[in-house]
């Protein structure tokens, strides 16, 4: 698959770093083309902030947030995906011409969404996540963090098979963030090309996160440049979906990074200095 970007378009109140910004259905659609005007391929359509500590959103306020912003954007012509990991507002985003259903709980927190993925033939990105957002940063440990997020996502592909989903049509994401540490989340970015060994296409969701605040001493509002650098990292280890709210910086970048990869003898990794 050629690196594609997913501009995410968040319609809720308090979301870590645009929380509020785009509630409005008008302003959410304006914001939607301008992502595509900066180079993203698909729109991430989110209605429920996921960040640590989120208090969860009833599913008719999701709907509402979400369902006029996706056929809209799907109605101009963008290839649309729902962030949910409620069936009734996956449902609804489907019939409006979304493609991708964005599954922070890689289908286990609603039991109709890996029926529904399958009937309708959506593809599906299914994401590591400990516990649920409440909870997920009360001290995460793992024995090996990558073995560990690969054996889930494994397991995550196989259940999504089993539940008759065509596995073509699998994306898989190691969920940087959610029940994980700053080191955790640098490990994860420094191995991603053990996870392209599961053989579907990695979504990688670093952008304006705090680890990059910790890294940088920056708020959400300077972590442009942090981010831009994780991205060329993960295109370099395999990644190829960039979830990002700064497109036209990550955008630039990986045009850069892609045609001088293409160029790239061995991974820069592994690459020998004389001096
Ligand atoms: N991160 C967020 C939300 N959805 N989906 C995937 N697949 N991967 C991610 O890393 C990911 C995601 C969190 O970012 P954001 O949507 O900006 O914030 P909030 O959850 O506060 O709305």
């Amino acid at each position: 698959m050629t690196p594609k970007i997913m501009g995410v378009v968040n319609v809720t109140p308090d979301s870590f770093s645009d929380g509020g910004l785009f509630l409005e259905p008008e302003a959410a659609i304006a914001h939607g083309e301008q992502l595509v005007r900066d180079g993203a391929e698909i729109l991430d359509v989110g209605g429920e902030s996921t960040r640590p500590g989120a208090e969860p959103v009833s599913e008719a306020e999701e709907l509402v947030r979400t369902q006029p912003v996706v056929a809209d954007l799907e109605g101009l012509g963008y290839a649309v995906s729902i962030d949910t990991s409620k069936a009734a507002v996956a449902e609804a985003a489907l019939a409006a011409g979304a493609e991708i259903v964005n599954d922070v709980t890689a289908l286990r927190g609603d039991a109709e969404m890996a029926a529904l993925c399958a009937e309708r033939g959506a593809t599906v990105v299914l994401m590591h996540m400990v516990g649920d957002p409440l909870t997920m940063q009360d001290d995460p440990r793992y024995d090996d963090v990558v073995e560990d997020v690969k054996a889930f996502l494994a397991e995550r592909i196989e259940a999504a098979v089993a539940a008759g989903i065509d596995e073509g049509k699998v994306w898989v994401d190691p969920g940087v963030g959610f029940g994980k540490t700053l080191e955790h989340n640098l490990e994860l970015l420094a191995r991603l090309d053990e996870l392209v060994e599961l053989g579907r296409p990695l979504v990688i969701g670093t952008s304006r996160k705090s680890f990059i605040g910790r890294l940088t001493g920056r708020d959400v509002t300077g972590r442009v440049h942090g981010t831009t650098a994780t991205c060329v990292i993960a295109l370099e280890r395999g990644a190829r979906v960039f979830r990002v709210h700064d497109v036209a910086a990550v955008s630039d970048a990986l045009k850069v990074a892609a045609a001088t990869f293409a160029r790239w003898p061995t991974s820069p990794r592994t690459t020998r200095t004389t001096t």
